[in-house]
């Protein structure tokens, strides 16, 4: 058939769309470059070839480079000529970038690298691109440059769209990019989308933009046995598509700038480390949020909260915070009290007697607010001028409690507000920690819709996902409907899509448009500033959905909506270890899932398993049957098993929690952070570490009974039999025994961990004496082993040294042909001796010998000489040999 002058046309049309959208544009020149009078660097870029392929490019642009740290690198990119949108500096603080007046067709700077101490920026200038090298090894980290064989751009810049690659050994390892849920494990996968941008799509959906946006990744590199790892951050709150292609990397944002960061490393941890320092240190948590929680929607009445408590305690399972969703609110409104299912004196007496034992009681806060001139918290919201604006006038949404405005946090005055509705609440209830739900932000009705004059939309019950708004009347701008699209919930839906419009605006007529993925964090910091100016403010727990750069120096997160399936339960270990690389360590998932309910054999294995997450917490949905730990026979054994561990271990965990404070060091890792040359662990992703050297390896498959776990090389003792060792030459898989009630975790060689009695309530688990646990590689005459332990008043905003209301002890052994030493360096000991705890017990493991004498010291002074402390005497070197283990009873205080 011969073509048609039509078909020509499709064809041709057809090539040029495949065309452009493999090469966007051709790049900029670099027309004059000059050290900037702060030590870095400053160009002008100008667009080579201007083209109208998402809009016009931006004729000149402004590169200012600078090595902001030792370890740390900035590359901004910005519009030369205005201002551009940036992630606001009161909410991220960090270094700005200085206004520089620049010469223009100067190059007074000579050589075309810029090196740091370990960081080398190098750039060529026509067409501009720029590389980032490792120094001590010669190893390019990040490359800019492109070939017109590559299927990407050289830098693109304009007003909605922004493209920037990098090349990428193919042999890196990848991890970050979220919030996604990754089916096949933490490292990323080439050609996956990763999309960024926050959505309330639940975590059931693959390899999705999901609630929190993360635009960073960490690059693992082994060479020769060696492994280095970097970070990279591209700081941008604006919608992306991140491309890997497993050679290379491009970014696809539309709008805001470049603004990247590279973290030198280079162990895992540092990188962390780096990245902290600049987004901010994760929270100080409470005590008693790493005990155990437990969750539902649907306690339609205290009753039922009552007797959910009360089972626990039968059951005597551990129970540490009891929460409720919306069901204890009025008519679903933020800040009430239903009532008469939640009757307010009999709400405080049932708290009082939990109070009494320790206990805690959160629930949850949606951001948006209802529209009814009787509800208080609006009718002060609207006094104030709080909510975001669309044409004018607050933005109508619909959420439960039926036409909701969303306060901007982006005001100050939203903040203010906030935080007094927040201490009203608190006069009404004193809860001990907030849920913030729904913050990406989630709107029932796509963002164009808006409220007819005079209709009234009912409350949210049941299903209520209808949205009554009107769709009408309102005309896309080119805010709603950029001219590229993200693959935003992974189906390419308009950004408005069940949010804010992203035409609507904030104070300072900062648009939704740019502002969308920052909602979440803005109001977790509003919420923790509420909660920290309570009267006798004590530490804040906040829980938030949604989260960005910076969060975690702020709350803890949940992964969202997942599913009871042996899938999910998989898939919560990737999340979970990605926040912690994301500076967000206290993170778990909904134990048993949130919908649909678990089989009795999955709950087993989920709470085997969430008995290990950082935050570890059991929810289901409305429409799912009751899975509190007790509901199952079997499950109850279980959970009794494993959160026994974990109360017994809560001061170790607690202790984590102090680190990831100060260094931002995960609580939950991937093996790779401790073996790093171990190139077996860099795609594990069905185990993990807590800390340096407790190894996690759960069961993950339906009616398995041995797990198949990787050893990296070492010695490792089964934490709940620490006769049972298993002792690796060089990383391989081991078949271990795994009944329904048995989770396997071990402790690896050379730590000395805390432990105590537990309990089923943090408050007295902590108060019971210690035991230390020295593990020694098996059969060591020689050898070294370390911990720490750090106690503090929990309550205390402020978590550290120097406050009187803490104390820090580094435990040291050393083996020396046989004789065992072990003592410690105590920092304020006053506040532990205060409290009356100690050490009641020591654990040697690994010992070669019996009988030896053990010579324990505080600050370098025997203070127990010689004392009949008998060691393990193991003679066997594989797997599951027995330890004869023997402990003495020591009453040693370990402080003064
Ligand atoms: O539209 O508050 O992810 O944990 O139970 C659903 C009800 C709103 C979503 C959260 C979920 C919570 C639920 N919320």
């Amino acid at each position: 058939m011969p073509l048609s002058p039509s078909s020509l046309l499709t064809c041709f049309s057809l090539f040029f769309i495949l065309s452009s959208a493999t090469k966007i544009g051709r790049g900029y020149r670099l027309i004059s470059i000059q050290e900037s009078p702060d030590g870095g660097l400053l160009g002008l870029l100008q667009v080579i070839h201007k083209n109208y392929i998402y809009g016009a490019d931006i004729p000149l642009l402004q590169l200012y480079v600078k090595h902001e740290t030792e370890n740390r690198l900035r590359v901004h990119i910005t519009d030369a000529e205005k201002k551009r949108w940036e992630v606001p500096y009161d909410l991220l603080p960090r270094q700005t970038v200085p206004s520089f007046k620049q010469t223009l067709g100067v190059q007074s700077h000579k050589p075309s690298d810029y090196a740091g101490n370990e960081l080398i920026f190098s750039y060529k200038t026509d067409p501009f691109s720029f590389s980032i090298t490792r120094k001590s090894i010669g190893e390019t980290l990040f490359d800019t440059t492109s070939l017109p064989s590559d299927p990407y751009s050289d830098l693109v810049f304009k007003d909605q769209y922004i493209e920037i690659s990098t090349k990428l050994p193919k042999d890196a390892s990848l991890y970050g990019l979220g919030e996604n849920t990754q089916p096949r494990g933490i490292k990323i996968v080439p050609n996956d989308p990763y999309t960024l941008y926050t959505t309330d799509v639940s975590a059931i959906n693959l390899n999705a933009d999901l609630y929190g946006s993360h635009p960073v990744y960490m690059d693992l590199r082994n060479r020769g046995g060696v492994a280095a790892a970097h970070g990279v951050l591209l700081l941008n709150s604006n919608g992306m598509d991140v491309l890997y292609r497993g050679d290379s990397l491009t970014y696809k944002v539309i709008g805001g700038v470049v603004d990247l960061y590279f973290f030198a490393g280079a162990s895992p941890l540092a990188v962390v480390d780096q990245y902290t320092a600049l987004i901010g240190r994760p929270a100080a948590m409470p005590y008693w949020a790493f005990g155990f929680h437990q969750c539902r929607w649907g306690y339609r009445n205290l009753s039922v909260v009552e007797d959910v408590v009360e089972r626990y305690k039968k059951a005597r399972i551990p129970l540490d915070v009891i929460w409720n969703d919306d069901d204890h609110m009025d008519g679903h409104k933020d800040f009430t009290l239903n009532p008469k299912n939640y009757p307010r004196p009999k709400l405080l007496h049932f708290l009082e007697k939990i109070h009494a034992r320790g206990m805690k009681y959160i629930v949850i806060i949606d951001p948006g607010i209802g529209v009814n001139t009787s509800y208080g918290v609006y009718t002060r919201g609207l006094a104030s001028d709080v909510f975001i604006k669309f044409k004018g006038m607050p933005f109508l949404a619909q959420v439960w409690p039926g036409a909701v405005n969303f306060p901007d946090f982006l005001n100050p005055k939203t903040v203010h507000w906030w935080g007094s509705e927040i201490r009203r609440f608190h006069e009404l209830v004193p809860v001990d920690g907030l849920w913030i739900d729904m913050n990406e932000a989630s709107n029932f009705c796509n963002g164009l819709c808006q409220i007819p004059v005079g209709r009234i939309c009912p409350n949210g019950t049941g299903p209520g996902w209808i949205c009554c708004l009107d769709c009408k009347n309102v005309t896309a701008t080119r805010w709603d409907d950029p001219p590229y699209k993200i693959n935003a919930s992974g189906t390419a839906v308009p950004i408005g899509y069940k949010t804010i419009a992203t035409s609507a605006y904030h104070y300072n007529g900062v648009l939704e448009y740019d502002a969308h993925s920052l909602y979440g964090f803005s109001q977790t910091i509003a919420t923790y500033k509420g909660l920290r100016a309570l009267p006798g403010g004590k530490r804040p727990f906040i829980l938030s959905r949604s989260t960005y750069v910076g969060s975690g120096q702020y709350a803890a997160h949940w992964t969202g909506d997942n599913k009871g399936t042996w899938a999910d339960l998989k898939y919560s270990i990737s999340t979970m270890l990605n926040f912690g690389i994301f500076g967000v360590p206290m993170v778990g998932a909904d134990i048993c899932g949130f919908y649909p309910a678990p089989t009795e054999e999955l709950g087993n294995r989920w709470i085997e398993l969430g008995a290990f997450y950082p935050f570890s917490r059991d929810h289901a949905n409305f429409y799912s049957p009751r899975q509190e730990l007790y509901q199952w026979k079997s499950v109850a054994v279980s959970a009794r098993r494993a959160l026994g561990m974990r109360y017994k271990l809560l001061s170790y965990i607690y202790t984590l929690s102090y680190e990831a404070h100060l260094t931002g060091a995960p609580i939950a890792r991937p093996l790779f952070f401790s073996f790093p040359n171990e190139t077996w662990t860099y795609g594990l992703s069905t185990q993990f570490l807590l800390g340096s050297g407790l190894m996690v390896s759960p069961i993950l498959d339906k009616k398995k009974t041995k797990v198949h776990a990787l050893f990296p090389p070492g010695t490792w003792y089964d934490i709940f039999d620490m006769t049972k060792v298993v002792v690796s030459k060089m990383s391989h898989y081991r078949a271990l025994d795994a009944p329904l009630h048995v989770i396997n975790v071990h402790l690896y060689q050379n730590k000395i961990i805390p432990m105590q009695r537990g309990g089923l309530v943090s408050k007295e688990a902590r108060a019971t004496p210690y035991t230390l646990v020295v593990s020694l590689p098996l059969g060591a005459a020689e050898g070294e082993a370390r911990g720490n332990l750090f106690v503090d008043n929990d309550e205390n905003p402020v978590m550290g040294l120097g406050n009187g209301q803490s104390t820090y002890v580094e435990f040291y052994a050393h083996v020396n042909q046989g004789a065992v030493k072990v003592w410690s360096d105590v920092r304020e000991g006053e506040f532990a001796v205060e409290k009356g705890w100690y050490v009641e017990k020591l654990i040697v493991l690994g010992l070669k010998g019996i009988g030896k004498g053990v010579a324990i010291e505080h600050d370098g002074n025997a203070i127990v000489d010689d004392s009949k402390v008998e060691m393990s005497s193991i003679e066997h070197e594989i797997m599951d040999d027995e330890i004869e283990e023997r402990e003495d009873e020591m009453k040693h205080v370990m402080v003064e």
